[in-house]
Order: structure tokens, then sequence, then C-alpha cells
């Protein structure tokens, strides 16, 4: 006789169908990238027919060379410091002897499977996306979320959506060198770590407002998530066909690649919902 197998709610849940929203972005040579990091590269070192078997058969194969904080990708704990310390008071420079942030390197985010909560500024605004430079206030956070009809949980993943995500295929534009690019400033994200949120988002190159030409060179909300909070920030997501779906309340799915001791990684980031 055969052990019944108890049954699976969530198995159930994903078996009555579900929706599966893509929010990570491509990685492609020349997409637009922070000037901070090692440039994204793919290369093929062996094509078909480099080296056939004596069977007919032949295998291509890849090489990458990538910065972690480029393309959709998350920020580790250890990414930044604020005067010499880490989150939690470490000194910012013995953590990375050796060659690996131990403590608070990417290696040490458990994956997320979690509540997502898009937060739609640019349609709170009636705008169709927010212009370059504008700074996110707590106001918009909160018209949004009173827009839309939905809390902020702790533990919740908070994605802000600008709108600036529009203009990715544009390459220098979404980097908005003198334009400068949308974002969340100091008060915003002191509002999101008030919330206890377990991660933010965004759809630009920097969860930060950037001011016109003034590159990355102010970057408080990281500061204030990072550092002060322990609250992991996700990068260049694509927010648009959720936005466009009206999918204000997900199931948020993430896995960063398991580096020991590194800063970020890419990601491939879901959002899942009843079909
Ligand atoms: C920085 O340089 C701050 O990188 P990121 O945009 O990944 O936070």
């Amino acid at each position: 006789m055969s052990a019944s197998v108890p049954p699976d709610a969530l198995l159930a849940a994903v078996q009555a169908g579900v929706d599966v929203v893509d929010l990570g972005r491509q990685l492609r040579v020349g997409m637009p990238q922070s000037p901070n990091h090692p440039q994204f590269w793919h290369t093929l070192p062996r094509r078909h027919g480099d080296m056939t078997r004596a069977d007919g058969g032949s295998a291509a194969n890849d090489m990458i060379t990538t910065g972690t904080h480029v393309g959709t990708h998350i920020d580790a704990l250890a990414h930044v410091s604020h005067d010499g310390r880490l989150h939690g008071g470490a000194d910012a420079e013995a953590a990375g002897r050796g060659g690996r942030y131990e403590q608070l390197g990417v290696h040490t985010i458990t994956p997320m499977l979690r509540r997502g909560v898009l937060l739609d500024v640019p349609a709170h605004l009636g705008v169709q996306r927010c212009e370059g430079g504008y700074e996110i206030t707590v106001g918009d956070l909160e018209g949004a979320i009173a827009r839309q009809g939905v809390a902020v949980e702790p533990g919740d993943v908070v994605l802000v959506r600008s709108g600036w995500g529009q203009l990715f295929e544009e390459g220098g534009r979404y980097l908005g060198r003198d334009t400068g690019v949308p974002g969340v400033g100091e008060a915003g994200a002191r509002w999101l770590a008030g919330h206890r949120v377990h991660a933010v988002g965004a759809d630009t190159i920097a969860f930060e407002r950037l001011a016109p030409a003034g590159g990355h060179s102010f970057l408080p909300a990281h500061r204030v998530l990072l550092v002060e909070h322990g609250i992991y920030i996700v990068e260049a997501l694509d927010l648009e066909a959720l936005a466009a779906r009206r999918r204000h309340v997900f199931t948020f799915v993430l896995v960063p690649l398991n580096i020991h001791g590194a800063t970020g990684s890419p990601v491939r980031p879901l959002a899942v919902v009843s079909a």
C-alpha cells in the first residue's frame, strides 16, 4: 500500500493557475549601467563547429564578466558604509580583509518569498513618468498608498515605480547624467524604514533621487536603508508590466546568486499573482 502524500496548499494554488511577471532586465552587452561598476560583457569562447566530436555533436559555451551591481541587481548590506562603519557598526575596512565580506555579503541574503507592494507614483501624480531629478516625497508614497488602497506591512518588499524605466532602451537617457533621475530621497527612505520593510526596489539605476549633473555623488537613501536599517535595495527593475496590470500586491520572489562575500548580485525577480 503506498503512503498518501499530504496536500500542499502552495502547490495547489500554483496548480490552480498563476501569472508570473518578470521584473528583471535582460543582461545585454551595451545596456545602460552605473558608471561606478565594471561593465557587463558576454562572449562565446566556443561556437558550434569550433570543435566537432567524431559522432557529429558539438557544444557551444559562454563567458561573462560583470560587476555585481549591473543590470537588475540587489545590494547586500556590505555594499555601502558610512563614516567607516557598516550596518550594525562593524569596521568597514576590517570587514573586507581577505577579499570578501564574510558578515554582510550577498551570500547572507536568504531567498525572498514575501508580500510585495508596488507603489505607483506616476499614477498617483497623473503623469506618464516622474521628471529627471524629481524627489519622490513621503506625500507621494502615502498618496500612492491611498489611491491604491494598500497598506505597507513589516517584512514587505516595496517597489517604488517612477516610470523612468520607460527610458531603459534609450541607454544614456536612462542614466540621466544631465537631467538627473527621479527617486526616493532621505525622507522617503526614512519613511520606508519606519514601516520596517525587508527590501525596497526601484526602476532606476540607483534607489535614489539623482540631481541633474550630480551623478552618484550623494546617496542618502543608501545610507538610511543599507547602513542604518539593514534594508536591502533592488535596482534597475522593470516595473512597467506590473503597473500596466495594476497588480499592486503580489508574491515577490527573488534569489540572489550565492557569491561568497560579494557586495551584490544580478537578480531576476518575479511578481506572482493568481491567474
Ligand atoms: C552604487 O554605486 C551606490 O551602486 P548601486 O547603484 O548598486 O547601489
